[in-house]
């Protein structure tokens, strides 16, 4: 047992490891023993999100079926987690809170930890590991590197020269490639290496940045891994905010016990998945995933309905000074616009999955944003804007256009995008600018004429975020000008508080 940190001057309280699970309330112990575990997984992205998701369904999957699926879990930067994992032998835990209460369970899926900046060449033995029969990731949009316009990998100097073994692998594409070429030398065997980010057809995204990434660092690999390696979708779906001191003060006092490696979450959780599994998977079904033959519907209907949604409260939320989601939705007026971009331009472009109605699905995302125990951030959500505005709403309103419609709510929605990316909150703070194209787009900023219909101009122009049919779309141009135009004039809260309930 360790020695944890100090909760209050001359206490210490112990740490959560293998040594104290007894110790835990029954209620909160895992459903697995870590040193039980034999490997299986491998997973890139050791972020809240997989611990709170992947991971919490793999450990009841073999707690209910067995199968050695330990998970290996990659952190492709953060060295102080991979530390603390390691001092709690793989063991974390996750509160799942709601307005009535926190469910504080410990989780023991983690059969290891690893920094991949430290040993990228244990990161790539281990891809070539025939123990490895399933390669999971969540690493954001951005650690992709496609552009999301053309598909193209976005190669620069940095990324050419891990392809070609000039520097060590530090990318994602790069620990792929290289891990996936040493499988193929070494046959070690089918695998599938499934895509967990919130990306359309992330799985046949991930299999073309892979592909991409191998004809530059290997090309004979090329045909094995097209042979051997299944690249399934997936649809995945929890709210997960970051960590905060607060979330660990609670599990602390919960658990009696420091957990250097908990994560706060909504209760609920969902996983689509396409069963696409060369060499055998976990019995996710168990634990209450969808296994399907085709994640898309899933897919569209989550990024539009959920994620265009959240992006949306987050634009105007942040504008209007809200901390969080659920502030957002709270603004007068919130419920009902996003209620209409819903109804009249998110329903209106998409088929959803059989049985599901787009309506019912709608209301069950809002009820989860109104939840105020979540706490996530309007700034955490609204990074990253670039990279997550296609999928989220750029290719809804694409679609109402090519069927000659002018989607209202879905314009207001990127109006407040842009009038977020110029810096300023409506009441004069200043707003972070957290993009991968950030540069870029102060650029365009700088060179435009500061009206709204210059702004406009400016950032429509963006051609990895706006295809060519909407950067040449006039009525669509004077629509956004029209309400970045209100934005400016009225402030997020006066435009909202206009909007009639329907
Ligand atoms: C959010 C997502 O941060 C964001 O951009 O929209 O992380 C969202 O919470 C999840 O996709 C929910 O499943």
């Amino acid at each position: 047992m360790r020695a944890g940190t100090t909760d209050e001057p001359g206490v210490t309280v112990d740490r959560l490891c293998r040594a104290t699970i007894s110790r835990l309330p029954p209620a909160s112990r895992p459903l697995l023993d870590p040193a039980d575990l034999r490997p299986g997984i491998l997973h890139l992205g050791l972020g809240a999100f997989h611990r709170a998701h992947q991971a919490v369904f793999t450990e009841a999957a073999i707690a209910a079926r067995g199968g050695d699926w330990g998970i290996v879990a990659v952190a492709p930067r953060n060295r102080p987690l991979v530390d603390a994992l390691t001092a709690q032998d793989g063991l974390f835990s996750v509160a799942s809170r709601d307005q009535a209460e926190t469910d504080i369970r410990v989780v023991g899926a983690l059969h290891g930890v690893r920094h991949a900046p430290s040993d990228p060449g244990a990161v790539v033995a281990l891809l070539a590991d025939p123990a490895i029969r399933v390669v999971t990731l969540t690493v954001t949009e951005k650690a992709y590197r496609l552009d999301p316009a053309t598909g193209q990998l976005q190669l620069d100097a940095a990324l050419r020269a891990e392809l070609t073994r000039h520097t060590p692998p530090a990318s994602v594409p790069a620990l792929l490639a290289l891990g996936l070429s040493a499988r193929a030398r070494a046959d070690a065997g089918p695998l599938a290496v499934v895509s967990c980010d919130n990306l359309p057809a992330n799985g046949r995204q991930l299999a073309s940045m892979a592909r991409q990434a191998l004809t530059l660092a290997e090309p004979p690999a090329v045909d094995w891994v097209t042979s051997h390696v299944r690249f399934p979708s997936t649809m995945v779906d929890r709210i997960v905010p970051a960590t905060t001191p607060e979330t660990l003060a609670t599990v602390r006092s919960a658990l009696g016990l420091t957990d250097e490696a908990a994560v706060a979450a909504e209760p609920y959780r969902q996983w689509v998945i396409e069963d696409d599994f060369p060499a055998g998977r976990p019995a996710w079904e168990a634990a209450g995933a969808v296994l399907t033959d085709d994640a898309g519907p899933y897919e569209r209907l989550k990024l539009r309905a959920l994620n265009g949604v959240h992006s949306t409260l987050a634009y105007l939320g942040a504008l209007a000074g809200c901390r969080t989601i659920d502030q957002a939705l709270a603004l007068p007026g919130a419920s009902a616009m996003v209620s209409m971009l819903l109804r009249d331009d998110i329903a209106a472009s998409l088929t959803p999955p059989a049985g599901v109605s787009v309506a019912e699905y709608g209301q069950s995302v809002l009820d989860r944003f109104a939840n105020p125990a979540t706490g996530h951030r309007t700034r955490q959500v609204a990074m990253d804007g670039s990279q997550k505005l296609p999928q989220r709403l750029v290719h809804m309103v694409a679609d109402r256009r090519s069927a000659g419609e002018l989607p209202q709510w879905g314009a207001l929605a990127l109006a407040a995008w842009m009038r977020f990316v110029c810096g300023q909150a409506d009441d004069g703070r200043a707003l972070p600018l957290d993009d991968p194209l950030a540069d870029e787009i102060r650029h365009r900023l700088a060179a435009a004429e500061r009206t709204p219909a210059g702004v406009v101009t400016a950032l429509l122009g963006l051609e990895s975020v706006f295809p060519a049919s909407l950067r040449h779309d006039a009525e669509l141009a004077d629509l956004l000008t029209q309400w970045l135009t209100t934005l400016a004039r009225h402030g997020v809260r006066d435009t909202l508080a206009g909007m009639g309930v329907t």
